[in-house]
């Protein structure tokens, strides 16, 4: 028999997927619009992916296999219908990856099928999480996401090393793992995305060269490179094009967030900044431009940040992070960018690539230095009254 536990708890979930979603007017900045509620949570992980519903090896109903939190989800549109890679992190601390779709892109995220299963090819793995999922001009849809070993070099119970995993498909049903990325000058990597088209006849990878598994160290911020073969993917050389800086949002380190957009100026890209911060590290988004012809060069970077955590996403597991590492553009424009709070649960802001573009190229780097700021700010203040005195 089946517990009446059960029913409670599905008509609880069938609620929770059903309830609309609606921007949240208390915030606005011209660029992003928030939405009231996360689009996905640990209770929106299918009952039976947690209980043993059978009441002879389950008699007080209890949770078997718990679900800590979901965050940090890929984005692709397929078949119709907006698609999450979604980081499902176990009570075990252990993460896997699991689709989950909606057809308006803000509200009625459900998981299908079953958790991706991928070929065990990487025998000292530990953890896997953070898939960014790329369209690439080959035909193939691949998966970039992190791959954490212990590091047994190392007499610290807490060393880990970090590695991009590659997987690949054509439906997000069937997987095909290939080996890990090597990049011949960095020890780890991580935040590691594929770039859309070929560049120079080859696979482009936007990666993060670190020293160490939490510190970058030497690693002066997001990298680039090429490789021939995505089948057993090197890249020899990294050249760094989004810096880490003294004093501004990247201070600690910085990432490469989504798959970059094609705008009519430059590529769109959105990245994550760490700083530090007597609370600990404060996870903010930020955004640049690189060039049509050659994505390895900046051409435009706005200062500050793009994205904050503000309100509940200021809260959770790791708090006062807002991370991302999935976007979905719609061919008129639509910008969906799916954002976890806290490394918890997984938000929905949206724009358009046009207002996007706008952010990037109108918006005044970081000038550096209080003065320098303060002249930026008062410039700002005289053209308005300027302009206002005319109206
Ligand atoms: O806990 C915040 C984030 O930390 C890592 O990002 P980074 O490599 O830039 O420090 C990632 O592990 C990410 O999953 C996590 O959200």
């Amino acid at each position: 028999m089946l517990d009446m536990m059960y029913y409670v708890l599905k008509e609880r979930q069938d609620a929770l997927l059903a309830r609309k979603n609606n921007p949240d007017l208390s915030f606005y900045n011209g660029v992003f619009t928030r939405y009231a509620n996360p689009v996905l949570t640990r209770e929106h992980v299918p009952i039976e992916w947690r209980y043993d519903l059978n009441s002879k090896t389950n008699p007080w109903f209890e949770e078997r296999l718990g679900i800590n939190a979901v965050l940090n989800s890929g984005a692709i549109f397929h078949d119709g219908k907006y698609c999450l890679v979604a980081r499902v992190e176990g009570a075990d601390r252990k993460s896997f990856f699991a689709v989950a779709e909606s057809t308006s892109g803000v509200d009625g995220f459900h998981f299908v099928g079953e958790p991706i299963f991928m070929d065990d090819i990487v025998p000292e793995e530990t953890n896997v999480y953070d898939m960014r999922l790329t369209r690439h001009e080959d035909g193939w849809i691949y998966g970039v996401f992190c791959s954490e070993a212990k590091d047994t070099s190392s007499n610290d119970l807490s060393a880990a090393v970090a590695a991009a995993g590659i997987v690949r498909t054509r439906d997000l049903r069937k997987w095909e793992r290939l080996p890990n990325l090597i990049t011949k000058r960095s020890p780890q990597q991580r935040n590691v995305v594929l770039h859309p088209e070929f560049v120079d006849g080859q696979y482009a990878f936007y990666t993060r060269p670190m020293d160490d598994f939490i510190d970058t160290g030497s690693g002066g911020g997001i990298g680039f490179g090429l490789c021939k073969d995505i089948t057993h993917a090197v890249i020899d050389e990294e050249k760094i094009l989004s810096k880490r800086r003294y004093h501004q949002i990247t201070e600690s380190k910085n990432g490469e967030c989504i798959v970059p957009i094609k705008g009519e100026k430059g590529w769109l890209h959105i990245a994550h900044g760490v700083r530090n911060t007597a609370a600990g590290l404060r996870y903010v988004l930020y955004a640049y431009a690189t060039d049509l012809n050659d994505p390895s060069r900046v051409i435009a970077e706005p200062g500050g940040l793009l994205m904050g955590p503000r309100g509940w996403e200021r809260v959770g597991d790791v708090s006062n992070v807002l991370f991302a590492n999935g976007a979905i553009v719609r061919p008129n424009g639509d910008l969906y960018l799916y954002y976890a709070g806290s490394d918890t649960r997984l938000y929905v802001s949206t724009s358009t690539v046009d207002r996007l573009e706008d952010y990037i190229f109108s918006t005044p780097s970081d000038a550096g230095r209080s003065v320098k700021c303060v002249e930026q700010r008062c410039d700002l203040i005289r053209r308005n009254r300027e302009f206002l005195s005319h109206h």
